[in-house]
């Protein structure tokens, strides 16, 4: 078992509340508690049952507080140490008195991530699983909460740790071949088993890839910023989509001067909106600023939202444009960063069909220009086809199947990275058909190795324990 000093830290936020928890693990949090509890024996007490009792500081014997005590032994605890917390009233002084008490008698202050970390060193729980800890805790909607439940339920690591060890045993196979031909009542693994094998495991590995866009936004939150000339009505949407007044709303063009960013709860969705300033040429200093942050956000965003105002009644004025010079520019810059053109406004228009179809004819008739998701009608001011725009984000971006079934699910960039390379090995080994199996075995086992650093074990003593466990090399 991994073990390091004693640890203490708040495990509550920081603040007045009326009650806070202190946490204290590692070899000595029975004993280094009892200083501070004089005359209870923690370890004579039943684990994981409460008691009540006086805090006082042991350099004195000042009375500090009247707390539970709840003594818990290793390893069938969170980070598989012996533990004790203290639920003690929730003073943000009471709770800097008994820390200081506590580091006074022995005691660490624990570094961020401390106990996860631990309980990952003592085998309580994978990588994947220590990350869901911090991903929960996080969490902000409906769907970003399932994925990290789900996570820290080990659905992740029970798959990825399946393959490795399906890698594991694929690679022992062929090493027993190889090293040992003598045996010759050992089963035998054939060339297109272990393709047939490889490319199983590839789909597999595929497959958790394909999960890694959904589940890296539910815990990062899709980035949607609201772009258009000044006066489309970009902070009206924002208002509406967070159905309160957050941004200033006039009739005067130039009224966002900043960026504004807001959380959004799309029906369990997370989704952070930015409104921009409105993109034109100015004299005015801050108006620039401000638009230069416009196109900052554009780039940071993993969707734009470009409103637009059309003008009422287009099809009277023959001559007119659904799209201005400046919007065109606009469309532009987007390069391949997916869009929606928003067509806002459209409880002024007699027709916003006919709106919609003049843009949509404007953006066919020029090959040049990135293609929108869609172009749809809304009115920021009533909430007419808001509805719609919700609904494409939800199905342009988010996979429905992924969030409503209990799939394990890639949820950041180091698990996506470990799988890549993983994938990228399965390649070379599908690609390597006909080679002879011990330049395979080189593939296998980084492919073995990549996910193994997914969910934090390493490959190679594994696959000398697989091989001892079958049979006794000095028979
Ligand atoms: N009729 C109608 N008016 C709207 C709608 N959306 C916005 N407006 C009006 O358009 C004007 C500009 O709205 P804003 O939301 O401030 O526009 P903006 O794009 O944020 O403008 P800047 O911050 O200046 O770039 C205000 O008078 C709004 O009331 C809409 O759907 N229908
Ligand atoms: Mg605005």
């Amino acid at each position: 078992m991994y073990q390091e000093a004693t640890i203490c830290a708040l495990s509550s936020p920081v603040g007045t509340g009326g009650v806070a928890v202190i946490r204290v693990s590692g070899p000595e949090a029975f004993s280094i508690c009892e200083k501070l509890i004089k005359g209870t024996k923690l370890s004579a007490l039943s684990s994981h049952k409460a008691i009540l009792r006086k805090i006082r500081d042991p350099k004195n014997g000042e009375l500090l507080d009247e707390a539970l005590v709840l003594p818990m032994k290793g390893p069938g605890t969170f980070t598989g140490e012996d533990t004790v917390e203290i639920d003690c009233h929730g003073g943000m002084y009471l709770c800097r008195r008994i820390l200081e008490a506590l580091i006074a008698s022995g005691c660490h202050m624990a570094a961020p991530g401390e106990f996860t970390r631990r309980a990952f060193m003592n085998g309580r729980m994978d990588l994947t699983e220590a990350e869901a800890v911090m991903d929960m805790i996080d969490a902000g909607t409906r769907y970003s909460l399932k994925a990290a439940s789900s996570q820290m339920e080990g659905r992740l690591f029970k798959e990825a740790n399946a393959l490795r060890d399906g890698l594991i045993r694929m690679l022992a196979d062929i090493e027993v071949n190889i090293d040992y031909p003598e045996y010759d009542d050992l089963p035998e693994i054939t060339e297109t088993e272990i393709q047939d094998k490889t490319k199983e495991i590839l789909d597999k590995v595929e497959e958790l890839l394909e999960s890694a866009d959904t589940g890296m936004l539910l815990r990062d939150g899709l980035k949607v910023s609201l772009i258009g000339l000044p006066n489309v009505g970009k902070s009206s949407l924002l208002n509406r989509l967070l159905k309160e007044e957050r941004a200033i709303v006039t009739d005067i063009p130039g009224t966002t001067r900043d960026v504004i960013s807001e959380k959004m709860d799309l029906g369990g969705i997370p989704l952070k909106l930015l409104d921009t300033a409105g993109i034109r040429e100015t004299e005015d200093v801050v108006e620039n600023i401000g638009v230069e942050r416009s196109f900052k956000a554009i780039r940071e965003s993993d969707l734009v939202l470009l409103l637009i105002e059309p003008v009422a009644q287009l099809s009277a004025f023959p001559g007119v444009e659904p799209l201005s010079s400046d919007e065109i520019r606009l469309i532009e810059s987007e390069e391949d960063k997916p869009y929606l053109i928003l067509v806002n406004k459209i409880d002024q228009l007699a027709s916003p069909e006919e709106a919609v179809s003049h843009v949509k004819a404007v953006l066919s008739s020029r090959e040049d220009l990135p293609k929108p998701l869609a172009v749809l009608p809304i009115s920021a001011q009533t909430g007419e086809g808001i509805d719609t725009l919700e609904e494409t984000i939800k199905e342009a971006f988010f996979n429905r199947d992924l969030l409503e079934k209990d799939a394990p699910m890639v949820t950041n960039l180091r698990q996506k990275e470990a799988l890549i390379r993983a994938k990228e090995a399965l390649l070379r080994v599908c690609a390597g058909a006909g080679l002879p199996e011990d330049l395979l075995t080189i593939d296998l086992t980084e492919a073995a190795d990549a996910i193994g650093d997914l969910i934090g074990k390493s490959a190679r003593d594994d696959v000398i324990e697989n091989i001892f466990s079958r049979f006794c090399l000095g028979k």
